[in-house]
């Protein structure tokens, strides 16, 4: 147990940085229940996703967690809760920490329900199984005792956060584990046994734990929490993933494809669901959440043509807090052919070229010209994310831009960096401010005009 103060010690510390964290946080898939460490299953025209479940007092510096949850939705925007599913009193042979888990279905049919769960036995953390008739079961243990403990040979220095993967030739695989630690092994075809050796999965740079396992396009994809300063402040995650043409390995490191987050932990779901792929997660941003009291949310994920996943937007989730979808837009100017109205349009483009739902375009002015939303009475905004145009002839992407706000008598700066990068939403996250009218002006380059596809501002 050691150890485990040592790891809640790395979330506390955290804690204390978590103002410094990005201030827009996406909403939660429910605010009835802390929700922590998703999973995500498809059956049939059903999203399932799992969760586990925080009960940490507010201030609390350490993970209270007893048992897991059940959430369905049919359009990856409202979720029912099907309650508490599984819990520690499942698993006779373990008593405590209710940690990440992970569904997946056997050659059998039923569904097996992968678990860290701390064991009344030697050791620490371990995975078990519990297996039931339908995705909502009931769930019964599985084995009786740990599939993976420290006992197990090779096992990782936490063995926690098991991602089950089934492959076409139905082959199952699972990988898992904390602490820099990544294991994988075959399991047999009882989802119930490992089968051969615990293996050390190759070039998944700054794995720190929580791995997801999935298959695109004949690709295999592990998406993990890497802890580096490259990517989020000391103590914060991001989600790095690797790719590799093989289930076991060797893996190619791809990049990050999740920020940080509000809490200091982060864990990846991705599926595709309806023909459309999302990152399922965690933050702190429900109210009165924080490191030990997460909410799951989930964004929509989009893959470039090359098959490597564009960074996911943190957006405010499932219930839009698109603010411009309120807003009259107003500009300096528009060439006649182009759509104002396009950049508020609630759409996400696939590109910076991408105007298939219309845009915004300057041509053929340069210098500043501005575009600007107004709302009847004042909205609290925190948060600008836009999409340039860049036609690749006339309209370029600009060579700087500035957010401004009405203060009821003059436009003033905000000092937030105004992003100027293609084929992404540029973010600027700011203090708070309440007013009617944010206003995004656009310098361009010497040689071009400028255009926005998409302009999105949240609270
Ligand atoms: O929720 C407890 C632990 O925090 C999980 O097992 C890790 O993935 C991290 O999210």
């Amino acid at each position: 147990m050691i150890r485990l103060r040592a790891w809640a010690a790395v979330a506390a510390v955290g804690l204390m940085l978590v103002s410094a964290a990005p201030a827009s946080a996406a909403a939660p898939i429910t605010t009835a229940i802390y929700t922590a460490d998703p999973a995500a299953l498809v059956v049939g025209d059903t999203l399932y996703v799992y969760t586990g479940h925080d009960e940490a007092p507010a201030g609390g510096t350490n993970f209270v967690m007893r048992d897991w949850h059940v959430f369905s939705s049919t359009d990856a925007t409202t979720f029912t809760g099907q309650g508490a599913r599984l819990s520690l009193s499942t698993f006779p042979w373990a008593g405590a920490d209710a940690w990440a888990s992970e569904v997946e279905r056997g050659a059998d049919g039923r569904y097996y329900w992968f678990v860290s769960i701390n064991g009344n036995g030697p050791g620490w953390m371990n995975i078990g199984v519990a297996v039931g008739d339908s995705p909502t079961g009931p769930f019964t243990d599985a084995i009786g005792g740990p599939l993976v403990s420290d006992s197990t040979p090779n096992s990782s220095p936490l063995n926690i956060d098991p991602t089950v993967f089934r492959d076409d030739d139905g082959q199952v695989y699972m990988y898992w584990g904390s602490y820099y630690g990544l294991r994988a092994a075959r399991l047999n075809s009882t989802m119930t046994s490992i089968s051969g050796s615990v293996v050390t999965p190759q070039g998944v740079s700054n794995f720190w734990e929580a791995p997801w396992m999935f298959k695109r396009n004949g690709v295999y994809y592990l998406a993990y929490a890497a802890n580096d300063s490259a990517c989020s402040q000391p103590n914060y995650a991001c989600v790095r993933y690797a790719t590799a043409s093989n289930p076991l390995g060797p893996w190619t490191h791809r990049g990050v494809v999740l920020d940080q987050v509000t809490s200091t932990t982060n864990h990846p779901a991705i599926i595709e669901f309806k023909g459309q792929w999302y990152m399922v997660y965690h933050n702190a941003g429900a109210p009165g959440g924080g490191n030990f009291r997460r909410s799951v949310t989930l964004d929509k994920l989009t893959f470039n043509a090359d098959g490597t996943m564009q960074k996911v937007v943190q957006t405010t989730g499932p219930a839009t807090g698109n603010l411009a979808l309120s807003a009259t837009p107003y500009t300096s100017y528009v060439s006649p052919w182009e759509t104002l109205g396009a950049i508020k349009d609630g759409f996400t483009p696939a590109g910076s070229q991408d105007r298939s739902h219309g845009a915004y375009g300057n041509w053929d002015r340069r210098g500043t010209e501005w575009i600007e939303y107004r709302w009847p009475t004042a909205q609290t905004i925190g948060r600008s994310e836009v999409y340039w145009f860049d036609d690749n002839q006339g309209i370029d992407l600009p060579a700087s831009c500035q957010l401004q706000y009405w203060n009821g008598s003059a436009y003033v700066p905000l000092s937030s960096a105004c992003g100027v990068n293609a084929n992404t939403f540029n973010v600027s996250a700011f203090p708070q401010v309440s007013t009617t009218r944010l206003r995004l002006a656009i310098t361009s380059k010497t040689t071009h005009s400028t255009g926005v596809l998409e302009w999105r501002v949240l609270p």
